[in-house]
């Protein structure tokens, strides 16, 4: 950057942090694409003059309320929840709802913030939201979960709609969540339509929607070696995280001959100096999906557990973090860089912190940014719009096919837009990718 745009950002984000005081995980996410977008952006006098930049860090509307619902005993609880309609210039609002305690607005921002330039990324017309609750679904029975989910589907249905705003699942709300909340909106509204994504196969879910945001990872990160001259055989990596985005990366990284040596919770950590089998993952996937256990609960010969440790102390080839925003910090960037690492495929959103990805960029490790690598969900989530537009379901092969062109598509233009001296910077690239599309929009509708 030059002395003028560093002078530029530091300007602008003083801005920002006082209009959005306290919400470091926003203003974090838009620094890091103001700090891409920025050089590219002041040589486009339209785009400055109608102040885009201003205008596509501040949300259409964030909507607040309160849940209220009743335990299996009889208590009264009341949660808070949101929904950050961010920008829909792109297609209808869309992104994931997420239940976890740690949520509150600032983190429902910068996810709302960043799926803007991702589905953007994707090329289907999608605009970005996030929503969710600081409602903790770990301990609550099956009851509690629906109550909760009709509780809150009260309130939502009246701000959501196939054209309108289209949610899914995130962190905390998987299948289970998204049955309970169409469920409830179609009992409001007396009809169906294709308001959620992730549905259930028999009711207009998508075939490959539960394994997408994994396998699309895997085929990103494929896609990254290639450029590079490499492959992902025999490669070790190490995954973060045991959900819905970490099982199905282990399981195509399996298939595609890798060798995935850790998965984690916010508990602990399970290491297979081996690699994780299929026949392993297919156990872990079932103690986590149907039983709801822990990884502490996993006892198989080859794997040991470790309490209180991440993934990142762990010699490996490549790093796919997949659980949560700011998990790997630069204390971690230097142990793998130390250890070896050639890339890092970001399954999770921001899960790395500013400091940590500077330490990969000067170290040349390969950085595959979450907007782009784990595009594949909300792809598929379009996907699934569009078949349940057209009243119609693709099979498997069908979706995977085009999960695969779109994750492919995603990398060309990464590479496209990050090109520096002959090197991909993959973090530029995303950002500047993505950024001009929805600018591109904007000012083609003037000033609203
Ligand atoms: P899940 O709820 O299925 O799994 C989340 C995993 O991350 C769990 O293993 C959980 O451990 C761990 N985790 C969550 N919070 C923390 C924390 N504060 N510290 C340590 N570990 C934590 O969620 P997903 O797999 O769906 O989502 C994971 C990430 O991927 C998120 O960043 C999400 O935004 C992103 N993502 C998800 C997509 C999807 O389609 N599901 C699409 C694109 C991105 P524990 O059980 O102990 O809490
Ligand atoms: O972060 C994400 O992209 C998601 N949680 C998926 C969103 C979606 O609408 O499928």
């Amino acid at each position: 950057m030059t002395d003028t745009e560093q002078t530029e950002l530091r300007k602008f984000m003083r801005g920002l942090r006082k209009r959005n005081p306290y919400q470091s995980e926003f203003q974090q996410a838009v620094e890091e694409i103001a700090t891409s977008v920025l050089p590219w952006y002041l040589k486009q006098d339209a785009y400055l003059k109608a102040e885009i930049l201003e205008r596509i860090t501040e949300p259409d509307r964030v909507i607040s309320f309160r849940v209220t619902w009743e335990t299996d005993s009889g208590e009264i609880r009341a949660n808070r929840a949101w929904r950050v309609q961010f920008n829909n210039s792109l297609g209808p609002y869309k992104g994931g709802l997420r239940f976890h305690p740690d949520v509150n607005e600032s983190v429902l921002k910068f996810l709302g913030f960043e799926q803007i330039f991702k589905n953007s990324l994707t090329g289907l017309p999608m605009g970005g939201a996030k929503g969710g609750s600081n409602f903790n679904p770990k301990g609550k029975s099956e009851r509690e979960v629906m109550r909760f989910c009709y509780s809150l589907m009260t309130e939502l249905h009246r701000h959501i709609g196939e054209d309108t705003d289209v949610p899914a699942g995130d962190i905390g709300v998987g299948a289970r969540e998204i049955s309970f909340l169409f469920g409830q909106y179609m009992r409001l509204e007396n009809r169906w339509s294709g308001v959620l994504t992730g549905k259930g196969l028999s009711f207009g879910g998508s075939a490959v929607r539960t394994e997408a945001t994994g396998w699309g990872c895997v085929y990103f990160c494929e896609a990254m070696l290639k450029q590079h001259d490499q492959s992902l055989e025999g490669k070790s990596v190490a995954i973060s995280g045991s959900g819905n985005v970490a099982l199905y990366a282990a399981q195509k990284l399996i298939e595609k001959g890798a060798k995935p040596i850790t998965l984690s919770d916010s508990k602990g950590l399970l290491y297979a100096k081996d690699g994780i089998t299929e026949e392993q993952l297919e156990t872990i996937r079932k103690l986590k999906e149907q039983e709801r256990g822990r990884l502490a609960d996993v006892k198989i010969k080859g794997t040991q557990y470790h309490a209180s440790q991440n993934p990142w102390g762990v010699a490996c080839d490549v790093a796919m973090p997949c659980a949560t925003q700011n998990e790997l910090d630069e204390e971690d960037a230097k142990t793998l860089i130390k250890n070896g690492v050639i890339a890092v495929c970001e399954g999770a959103n921001m899960p790395t912190t500013a400091e940590a990805m500077k330490a990969f960029r000067e170290n040349g490790v390969l950085h595959a940014p979450g907007k782009a690598s784990n595009a594949g969900g909300v792809a598929v989530s379009g996907l699934e719009q569009s078949q349940n537009a057209m009243r119609i379901s693709w099979s498997r092969d069908e979706v995977d096919d085009r999960l695969k062109k779109i994750m492919q598509d995603i990398h060309t233009r990464c590479v496209e837009e990050g090109e520096q001296s002959g090197r991909i910077n993959y973090v530029n690239g995303a950002n500047i990718a993505g950024f001009k599309k929805v600018a591109t929009a904007m000012l083609a509708y003037g000033a609203i």
